[in-house]
């Protein structure tokens, strides 16, 4: 449930107050309650996913998920039991006995909880009573052109009934609901119409107008207090959900978000300040030896060479070791996630690039699902023209090898000369001949729909980034998500990202944003803003984050072009690195993973990474706080030892948090957990 700052309950006026840590787990129920339960769809899948091993080790047979039923969910990650626990037990009896279909079992993932699954369609016929107890309950009326808050009612409704059952036979159990986002808040406002004993908490993941708003390119924060909500929520047509929004944050006990950033908007976009702020983390899984996250950058990274070899055949004349793999990646909202800027940098950087003569090629990927007809012929054959290639090359390399084999058995070297024959010049000649082609290599790897509207193909048009030989920025659009049993780029999103040099994320709406957090964990630094939870938590808890590889981009005090300068710069700063630069850097990132476990959020109040121990005591900007410079490029042996010096040195001097056994002054040590 809530872990982040340290469930600060005791902060909330006229409700009861506990420890903690004394919460008696044995004598409550706890059902948290999402659309995205077993169900992927965005972030809060993540968040409930991530989540669920802490949740279960603590509450063990007592914490449930509710979400939505769908056949091919159900069959693929969730496995049916019956419910141990009678009060659920009878309720889903209850429910099904009335022609509803709720379905249980474990969910397949680590700590595999139970969930309860509503079968939406099922009970779709019960609309439009429905309909009329939700208007009796708060007065909101739900459009029925609007089928997916139609949805959201049945699912609502579903969750209510249930509760209300589970309730009347809870055997002296007390009962809390968590409730994400808007979709799962009806469940939350018919409970508490019906006067349900259950304690209640709203989470919100992002505002729907703060969305809306943000993409339409207004100057969201500077304007905060000045919008008429309900006007822009009607004219924008939202305003039933708007509403649902509005009343499950007014209804709830305890209403929390993920961010301070979000917190200060949900103030003004639902009118309540947050009561709690709980960060979202990840399950962090640590490799027993450092270099391992570094060793599988290098397996990683070559596979992505191999696709740059396909995609740029017949171009190659840039040099792939020095070469570095940058990208974004998420839910296509051009503005919202940043594209915007981020191709606006691009093109200054390939201007710079170019005019310092440097010898570094940078390849950018979009990864960013669009509509689309599958992948284009030119991407494809640029694969198959590589492939081609690599088997010529290996049955010459059998041939030869054969050859030279022979000749020293018999004690002699063969003449090089005539060890490959005219044949073997003829089939090299054709391989070389193949690599020829007319066009320039493809800034997008897919037949794009709404390809001359496209917002990301018509700023490369604008900005004119189309691959030529002279480009040192070079862009591939890869419009789906990543997924290991693609025949173009057969790799897991987790795969590539460790494969790439950095990830850039210049958000101007992003309320968490798990993709730096990813990046983080996984020991690559990243690009994040003053705009995004994310980019604000690092700027509390790290007190020189660029040093860690984590570089913040202000979008919320300079103009977009000023903005766009500094991301320039940040990037130009990071293609000047050295590799064992590099290598350095992704060490001192992956040391913050422990910042964005789930098992230490709570603790993390108060709490800064000091600088590494290896930078000087006043940077004055990026560069400073990069990786001390090297004369010699490229020798990781020596490297090691010195990062592995800085490490120990660091961890000497960083009284961390998470070290069970250190007890920061004016803390009491209780259970081996932190009280604040
Ligand atoms: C907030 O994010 P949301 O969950 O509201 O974002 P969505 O639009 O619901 O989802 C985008 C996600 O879609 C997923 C992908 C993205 O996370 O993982 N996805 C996918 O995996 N496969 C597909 O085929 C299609 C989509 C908020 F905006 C973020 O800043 C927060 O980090 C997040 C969690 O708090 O909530
Ligand atoms: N992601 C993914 N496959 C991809 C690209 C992204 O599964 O090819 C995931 C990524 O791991 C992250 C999520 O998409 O968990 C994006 O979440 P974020 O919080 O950054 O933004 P949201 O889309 O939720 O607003
Ligand atoms: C990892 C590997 C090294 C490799 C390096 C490349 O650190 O362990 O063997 O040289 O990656 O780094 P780069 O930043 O150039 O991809």
């Amino acid at each position: 449930m809530l872990r982040g700052r340290s469930l600060s309950v005791t902060s909330l006026s006229g409700l009861p107050v506990w420890e903690a840590e004394r919460l008696p787990v044995e004598d409550l129920l706890l059902f948290e309650v999402s659309w995205e339960v077993t169900n992927k769809v965005g972030g809060i899948c993540t968040v409930i996913q991530t989540k669920a091993k802490t949740t279960a080790d603590e509450w063990g047979e007592n914490y449930f998920l509710i979400g939505p039923y769908f056949e091919h969910n159900m069959k693929t990650q969730v496995e049916q039991c019956e419910p141990t626990n009678d009060a659920v037990r009878r309720a889903i009896d209850t429910m099904n006995k009335h022609g509803c279909q709720v379905y249980f079992g474990r969910w397949l993932i680590e700590g595999s909880p139970y969930v309860v699954l509503f079968d939406i369609s099922s009970s779709a016929w019960n609309l439009d009573r429905w309909k009329g107890d939700f208007w009796e309950a708060c007065s909101v009326g739900i459009p029925h052109h609007d089928r997916e808050a139609n949805d959201m009612l049945i699912f609502g409704s579903l969750t209510a009934w249930f509760l209300k059952e589970v309730t009347d036979h809870a055997d002296g159990k007390h009962v809390i609901a968590q409730f994400h986002e808007w979709q799962a808040g009806t469940g939350l406002i018919l409970s508490r119409a019906r006067k349900l004993p259950i304690a209640t908490i709203f989470t919100t993941h992002a505002t729907l107008l703060g969305r809306y708003l943000c993409a339409a390119n207004i100057d969201f924060y500077n304007q905060l207090d000045k919008f008429d909500i309900d006007k822009e929520a009607g004219e924008r047509q939202i305003y039933h959900r708007y509403c649902m929004e509005r009343a499950s944050v007014h209804c709830a006990h305890v209403f929390t978000t993920v961010s301070e950033i979000t917190a200060i908007e949900a103030e003004h976009m639902l009118k309540r300040k947050p009561d709690v702020v709980t960060p979202n983390g990840l399950n962090v899984k640590k490799f027993s030896a450092v270099h391992e996250f570094q060793n599988l950058h290098a397996m990683y990274k070559a596979r992505i060479q191999d696709f740059v070899r396909g995609h740029f055949y017949g171009h190659l004349d840039f040099d792939l070791e020095k070469t570095l793999f940058l990208f974004i990646a998420g839910r296509y909202e051009f503005s919202n996630k940043g594209a915007d800027i981020f191709l606006e940098s691009l093109s200054r950087l390939n201007f710079l690039l170019r005019m310092h003569k440097s010898n570094v090629t940078v390849v950018v990927f979009f990864i960013m699902p669009a509509k689309t007809n599958n992948f284009n012929v030119e991407t494809l054959k640029g694969q198959a023209v590589r492939k081609q290639l690599w088997d010529t090359v290996h049955s010459l390399k059998e041939k030869f090898g054969k050859k030279l084999y022979d000749g020293l058995l018999r004690g002699e070297i063969p003449d090089m000369n005539t060890i490959l024959d005219r044949d073997d010049l003829t089939i090299m000649k054709r391989a070389i001949f193949s690599t020829q082609r007319q066009s320039l290599p493809p800034v997008t790897t897919h037949n794009m729909i709404d390809d001359s509207t496209d917002p990301i193909l018509s700023t490369i048009r604008r900005i004119g980034l189309f691959n030529n030989r002279a480009d040192r920025v070079k862009v591939i659009l890869h419009p789906e998500f990543l997924s290991s049993t693609s025949p173009l780029l057969p790799m897991d999103y987790e795969e590539f990202v460790r494969g790439c040099h950095l990830g850039v994320f210049p958000s101007y709406y992003e309320p968490w944003g798990y993709t730096p957090a990813e990046c983080t964990v996984m020991g690559i630094p990243s690009v994040t803003t003053n705009l995004s939870g994310f980019g604000c938590f690092m700027q509390e808890h790290v007190a020189d984050p660029t040093a860690y590889g984590i570089y913040i981009v202000d979008r919320r005090f300079r103009s977009p072009d000023d903005s766009c300068n500094q991301l320039t710069q940040f990037l130009y700063g990071f293609c000047k690195q050295s590799r064992r630069q590099r290598i350095i850097q992704r060490n001192r990132t992956e040391r913050l993973s422990d910042l964005l476990d789930w098992r230490y959020l709570g603790r993390t109040d108060g709490f800064r990474y000091p600088r590494p121990s290896s930078v000087p005591p006043s940077p004055s900007g990026s560069q400073t706080s990069s990786p001390q410079s090297s004369d010699v490029e490229d020798e990781d042996e020596d490297e090691r030892y010195d990062e592995e010096e800085e490490a120990e040195r660091d961890r000497l001097n960083i009284k961390s948090p998470f070290s069970l056994n250190h007890v920061p002054k004016g803390k009491k040590k209780l259970h081996g957990e932190y009280k604040n």
